[in-house]
C-alpha cells in the first residue's frame, strides 16, 4: 500500500486506476466489500486498486461542524490499508477542493492526473461544487473518455435483512452504550485510542484496583459507564473493565476514561493503547464506601472475565 496525502506528488498517472471515493468514517462491512469489489476489479483488467479519502471530514470544513468521527485518520488508513488496496490517497477536504467543477474533477483530476479506467462507487453518490456531478453525468464522461462506472449496493445487516450499513447507526450504537451491537456492521469490535496518562493514583492505594488513565485521541466516545474490554499496546493484549464517567463516588466531578488490567502489574505511563469495547456492563454509581465500591469492580471483573473468555 501506498499513502499519498499529498496531490502535487502524483507526477504520472496510475496504470489502469480503479477508483473509489469516500468518508468511509469508520471502515464498516459495507466499505470494506466495496473495496473488495474495487481490488477484483483492479485485478481483472491488471490495473491499480485506489481509495480517495477525505481528512479533516467534508463536512468539518464546510460547515463547521460534522459529526464526531468513528475512525480518526490513523485508524482509517491502517483499516483501509489492511483490506489490500493498492494506493490510498488521503487528502485535505479544502474549500478549493470542494469547488472544483464537476467536469474538472472527472477530467483534470480522475482521468488526466489519476489514470482512471473504472470507478465503482453508492448509488448516492454526487462530487464537485455543490455537489452538482451526478451519477448520469459519470456515466455519460464515461462513455465519451472510455471508463467504467460501477455501482455498488452496500451489503444488507444480515439480522434485519433490509437496514443499510450505515456510519450513522454505528456512531448511535456507541454514544448509546450498545458496542456489542457494532461487531455485525464494523466487522471488529469498536475501538477507542489515546495515551495513558497520569491519573489521581486513586485506584490503586484506595481501591485496590489501578487503572490506566487515557487521553482520547478519538472524537466519538461511548456512553458513561462500565465496560468489559480488551486492551492492546504496541505489544501486548490484556482483558480488563473500563469506566468512563464522573467516579460519582468522589465529588471532583472530573470526566475520565480508565481501564483496568486484569493480571497485569506494572504501569503503561505514556504509552498509547488501544482499547475495544466489548460490552457494557452498567451504569456508574454513586458508592457510600469504597468498601462498596470495590465490591462492586470486583463483581464487574468477575463478569468481564466470563464475557471476554
Ligand atoms: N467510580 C464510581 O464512583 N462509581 C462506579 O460505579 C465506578 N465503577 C468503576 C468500575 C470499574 C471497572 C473501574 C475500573 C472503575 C470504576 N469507578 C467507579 C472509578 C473509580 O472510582 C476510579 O477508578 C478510582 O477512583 C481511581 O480514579
Ligand atoms: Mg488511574
Amino acid at each position: 500500500m501506498e499513502l499519498i496525502e499529498d496531490i502535487n506528488i502524483i507526477t504520472e498517472p496510475f496504470n489502469k486506476a480503479v477508483i473509489t471515493i469516500g468518508n468511509f468514517d469508520g471502515v464498516h462491512k459495507g466499505h470494506q466489500a466495496l473495496f473488495h469489489q474495487v481490488i477484483e476489479k483492479a485485478e481483472e483488467i491488471g490495473g491499480t486498486s485506489v481509495v480517495i479519502t477525505f481528512d479533516p471530514h467534508p463536512l468539518r470544513v464546510l460547515t463547521q461542524n460534522g459529526p464526531p468521527l468513528i475512525t480518526r485518520k490513523d485508524q482509517k488508513i491502517e483499516l483501509i490499508s489492511a483490506t489490500g488496496i493498492d494506493k490510498i490517497l488521503c487528502l485535505p477536504f479544502t474549500k478549493e477542493f470542494a469547488s472544483i467543477s464537476a467536469q474538472d474533477f472527472i477530467q483534470e483530476f480522475l482521468l488526466a492526473k489519476l489514470g482512471m479506467k473504472a470507478i465503482i462507487v453508492g448509488s448516492d453518490y454526487s462530487f464537485g461544487k455543490n455537489r452538482e456531478g451526478t451519477l448520469d453525468i459519470m456515466r455519460q464522461a464515461g462513455e465519451t473518455h472510455g471508463f467504467e462506472v460501477m455501482i455498488s449496493d452496500w451489503i444488507n445487516d444480515t439480522e434485519t435483512g433490509d437496514q443499510r450499513i450505515s456510519s450513522t447507526r454505528i456512531r448511535e450504537l456507541v454514544m448509546d452504550g450498545r458496542v456489542n451491537e457494532t461487531p455485525k456492521f464494523l466487522g471488529r469490535f469498536y475501538q477507542i485510542r489515546g495515551k495513558v496518562v497520569k491519573g489521581r493514583e486513586r485506584g490503586g492505594s484506595k481501591l485496590g484496583f489501578p487503572t490506566a488513565n487515557i487521553k482520547l485521541h478519538d472524537e466519538l466516545c461511548p456512553k458513561m459507564g462500565v465496560y468489559a474490554v480488551t486492551v492492546e499496546t504496541d505489544t501486548e493484549k490484556f482483558n480488563g473493565v473500563a469506566n468512563i464517567g464522573y467516579s460519582p463516588t468522589f465529588d471532583d466531578h472530573i470526566f475520565t476514561i480508565e481501564v483496568h488490567l486484569l493480571d497485569f502489574s506494572g504501569d503503561l505511563y505514556d504509552k498509547r493503547i488501544r482499547v475495544n469495547m466489548i460490552q457494557r456492563l452498567r451504569d456508574e454509581k454513586k458508592f457510600s464506601s469504597l468498601e462498596e465500591l470495590s465490591g462492586q469492580i470486583r463483581n464487574d471483573i468477575k463478569r468481564a472475565r466470563t464475557i471476554l473468555a
